[in-house]
Order: structure tokens, then C-alpha cells, then sequence
């Protein structure tokens, strides 16, 4: 079969497995790519991801490591940009909306459905099964996790470009798109990088709470990401940060919902919008009541699994202290005496917040007192103890 021939088939073998948007870049070491994210990890930017080490880094920039004898690494998209979903008819609290009900957190878009993984997973597997019993070919598949870096083959293989907020860009969907990669030893034509640019745009750099993004953008340091601490961290989200993450509980898309590519357009692969409007927006009281077989019961299948229970519950703590009401008291009060420090520290520093700001100082404190009597872990020790402080510093 000729090197177009093998092409057109393996666009085809996407297209049936519904990749609309698919591209060629060549396997080449990515030399660029490398030196930004060694020095990306020297700076300290890569915060807690142990596992983006210099020697990952190098194998993920190299797809000859990934699959030895590659030419050519095909970079395959499915959109992601569903629409929130509509509220029930129940009296509910959205983030925006002052009517009674649920104080509830905000799920990144990518994540409200199944988990992008395993969407991707099933698909590629098939391709690469297809283009090495049909092609001949060597190939190996992966989606996210490689080692192999996603972004920067796909703006090689010109299918969209690396935008200041670091996402890839694609004309017409902007930043709404997950990616996966195969690797394989056919030779295919590459595409040819885009000729475009976020020009003066610096939308992203202004909507960002936290001012992850470097100043001139395409830099982001992950220690102060929403996203990082509410998926990949484990331990606590720095006091200072927490005020700034809003109702987030799992990623953020500030940065991609103020892109104004692709803006308009709201389309996604079906796994990945959400059925239920509580898949978006959970109610955070429910949350902190989930022990771990009820995570694991609500969350299977889903991306959320990544923060695993304590996270989650911790990111929910931290939204109550954002945009909890009095409603909300009872359930932190009850997270004080929750198995994990982690848990019981950041409901502490909610309590403090909520208690300030709700004008319940006196439950918040008296509860706050009576945990910190018996507690013995010094880092929800420290919480309690600085919460309780806010409450002379707020009411002297
Ligand atoms: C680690 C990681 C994270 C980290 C760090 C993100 C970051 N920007 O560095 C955290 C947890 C914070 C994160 C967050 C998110 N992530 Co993420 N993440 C990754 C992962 C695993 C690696 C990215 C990486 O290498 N980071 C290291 C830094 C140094 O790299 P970088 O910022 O991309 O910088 C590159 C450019 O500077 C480029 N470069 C420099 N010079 C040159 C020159 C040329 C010629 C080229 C081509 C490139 C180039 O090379 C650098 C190294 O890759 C990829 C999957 C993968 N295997 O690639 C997904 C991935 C990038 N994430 C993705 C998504 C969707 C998200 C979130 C939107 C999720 C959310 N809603 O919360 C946020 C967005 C935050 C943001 N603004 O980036 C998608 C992005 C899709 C897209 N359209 O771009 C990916 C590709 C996953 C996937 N399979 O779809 N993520
Ligand atoms: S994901 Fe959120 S916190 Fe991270 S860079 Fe984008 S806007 Fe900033
Ligand atoms: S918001 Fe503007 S600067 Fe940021 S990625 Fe989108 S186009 Fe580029």
C-alpha cells in the first residue's frame, strides 16, 4: 500500500470511530518542546507531578522512545465544549442565582461525563489494531498519560496552535478539544503547522483568579492552577490560593471560557456532557457526607476519580468556604470529625470563612473550640487554630 493510500486509511479508521479531527505530525525529538518543559520543571512549575520528571520529560518528547521506529505520530481530537446543563425546576443555588436551595461546586466540562480516558482509550486501541493488522504497521496508542507530550505533535501536525493560555487552538473550536496520540512506523505526509497566533488577545491572562499564566502568556506555573491543586495535588491547597477558587472542585476553565476561539460553538462528543445537572454542579453538603465505597458508587467511570475522596471533599470544603450559606454549617461542622486531616483541616478553614461571612461566628467558633480539644493532627491543628484567630481578627 503506497504512503497516501495508508494515510487516507488511517484517516477513514478515525473517522469511523467518530474523530472528525484528525493530523500527521513527523516523530522527530520534539528539541522546542523539551527545553520549555525541563525548563518548565527547573523553575518549579510542574509543582507536585513528581512523575514529570527530567527523564519523563525526555521519553515524552521523544516518540522514537515511545514506539521505537516511529515516523510519524497521528494526533487524533474529539470536541468537549458541551453547554451547562439546565437547571431542575427545584429551587436551586447556582453560583450566579441568589434563589434558595444547594449551595453546589463546578465540574470542568471535560470531566461532567465518562471519563475521557477510557472514551479515548477503546477508540485508539481499535485504530492501532486496525492500522497493524490491515497496514502492517507498528503503533502504539495513548491518550494523556503517554509518556508522550499531546500538544506539541498536534500544533506540528497543524491542528491548532499553542495559545497563551498553553491550550492548543484549533480553528473553529478553540480550546474545547481532549486529545490521544498513535505513534507508528508508516511514513505519512505531515501537515504543516498553522500560520496563526492569539495576536493581542489577553483574555485568558485576565480571567485567570489565581495569575497562573506568565505575564506574556504560553507559561503556566501549575503550584498556583486551580486545576493542579484540585486534580493532581494531594495534600493541602495553599490558605492563600483558596479564596480564589470560587465554586471550582474539579479543574477550571476559566482560562477556556474566556478564549474567544471557538467561543460560540458548543459542541462535544456525547460521553462527555453531563446527564444530570448535579454531574456539573454538585450539591457540596452531599459531597462531604461520602465515605469511600459512596465516592466510589457515585464517581466510577468518571475523571473525578483522579482527586480520589479525600481531594474531592477537600476542594469541596474550600468552595463552602467560597460560596456556602448558613445551610452549609451543619455539614462542615460534621467534616471536623472526618477520617482524613486533609478533610478536617480545609472544613476548619471553611468554617472560618463561612462563619465570618454568614454572621455565624458563635456556631463556627464553638465548634472549631470543641474539635480542636481533642484533635491530635498538628496540620488541622494549625487550620483550626488560624480559623478560630480569624474570628478576633474579623471581630475584634
Ligand atoms: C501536566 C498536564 C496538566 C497540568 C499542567 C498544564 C500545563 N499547561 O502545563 C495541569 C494539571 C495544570 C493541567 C491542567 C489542564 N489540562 Co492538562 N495536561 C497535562 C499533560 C499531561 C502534559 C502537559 C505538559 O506537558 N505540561 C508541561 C508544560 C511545560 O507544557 P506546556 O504548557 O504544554 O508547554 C509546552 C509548550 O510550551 C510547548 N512548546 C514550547 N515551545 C514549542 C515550540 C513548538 C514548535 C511547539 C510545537 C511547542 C512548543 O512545549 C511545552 C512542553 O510540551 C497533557 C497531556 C499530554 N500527555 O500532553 C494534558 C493536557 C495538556 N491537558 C488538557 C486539559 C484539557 C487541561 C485542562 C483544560 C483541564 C481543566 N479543565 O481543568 C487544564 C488547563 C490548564 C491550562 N491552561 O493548561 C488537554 C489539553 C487539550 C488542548 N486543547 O490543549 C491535554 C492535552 C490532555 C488531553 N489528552 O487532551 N494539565
Ligand atoms: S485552569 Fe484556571 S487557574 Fe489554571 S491557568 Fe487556567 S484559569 Fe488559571
Ligand atoms: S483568550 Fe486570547 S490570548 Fe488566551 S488563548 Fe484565547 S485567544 Fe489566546
Amino acid at each position: 500500500m503506497s504512503t497516501s493510500a495508508a494515510r487516507e486509511r488511517m484517516v477513514e479508521l478515525a473517522r469511523a470511530e467518530g474523530f472528525a479531527l484528525a493530523g500527521f505530525a513527523p516523530a522527530d525529538e520534539m528539541g522546542e518542546p523539551r527545553a520549555a518543559a525541563l525548563a518548565a520543571h527547573k523553575a518549579g512549575h510542574l509543582a507536585g507531578m513528581a512523575w514529570m520528571a527530567p527523564d519523563w520529560l525526555a521519553r515524552a518528547t521523544s516518540p522514537g522512545t515511545f514506539l521505537p521506529g516511529a515516523h510519524t505520530v497521528m494526533i487524533l481530537a474529539l470536541p468537549c465544549h458541551a453547554p451547562d446543563p439546565i437547571a431542575p425546576r427545584s429551587p436551586v443555588l447556582s453560583p450566579q442565582s441568589s434563589t434558595p436551595g444547594p449551595s453546589r461546586g463546578r465540574v470542568a466540562r471535560y470531566a461532567r461525563g465518562r471519563d475521557y480516558h477510557r472514551v479515548f482509550e477503546k477508540k485508539l486501541r481499535r485504530i492501532a489494531r486496525a492500522m497493524r493488522d490491515e497496514l502492517g504497521a507498528a503503533a502504539r496508542a495513548t491518550v494523556d498519560y503517554g509518556p508522550l507530550l499531546e500538544r506539541p505533535p498536534a500544533a506540528l501536525a497543524g491542528l491548532g496552535w499553542a495559545g497563551k493560555s498553553t491550550m492548543l487552538l484549533l480553528p473553529g473550536f478553540g480550546p474545547w478539544v481532549m486529545l490521544g496520540a498513535i505513534a507508528t512506523d508508516l511514513e505519512v505526509a505531515p501537515g504543516a503547522p498553522l500560520r496563526k497566533s492569539c495576536g493581542t488577545c489577553q483574555r485568558c491572562l485576565v480571567a485567570c483568579p489565581t495569575g497562573a499564566l506568565s505575564p506574556g502568556g504560553h507559561v503556566l506555573d501549575a503550584r498556583l492552577c486551580i486545576s493542579y491543586h484540585t486534580i493532581e495535588n494531594r495534600g493541602p491547597i495553599p490558605r492563600e490560593l483558596r479564596p480564589r477558587f470560587g465554586d471550582w472542585i474539579f479543574g477550571c476553565d476559566e482560562c477556556l471560557d474566556s478564549c474567544p476561539v471557538g467561543a460560540g460553538r458548543f459542541e462535544s462528543h456525547p460521553d462527555f456532557a453531563a446527564a444530570r445537572f448535579d454531574d456539573a454542579f454538585p450539591p457540596l453538603s452531599e459531597l462531604l457526607a461520602l465515605d469511600e465505597a459512596g465516592f466510589a458508587e457515585r464517581f466510577g467511570g468518571r475523571a473525578i476519580m483522579r482527586a480520589k475522596r479525600d481531594g474531592l471533599l477537600r476542594n469541596a470544603c474550600v468552595a463552602l468556604g467560597n460560596v456556602g450559606t448558613g445551610a452549609d454549617l451543619a455539614a462542615l461542622i460534621a467534616a471536623l470529625e472526618d477520617p482524613s486531616p486533609l478533610v478536617r483541616g480545609h472544613a476548619g478553614w471553611a468554617l472560618g470563612q463561612l462563619g465570618n461571612r454568614e454572621g455565624r461566628a458563635a456556631e463556627a467558633r464553638a465548634a472549631l473550640e470543641a474539635r480542636l480539644a481533642m484533635e491530635d493532627d498538628p496540620f488541622v491543628r494549625g487550620e483550626l487554630a488560624e480559623a478560630l484567630a480569624s474570628f478576633s481578627r474579623s471581630q475584634p
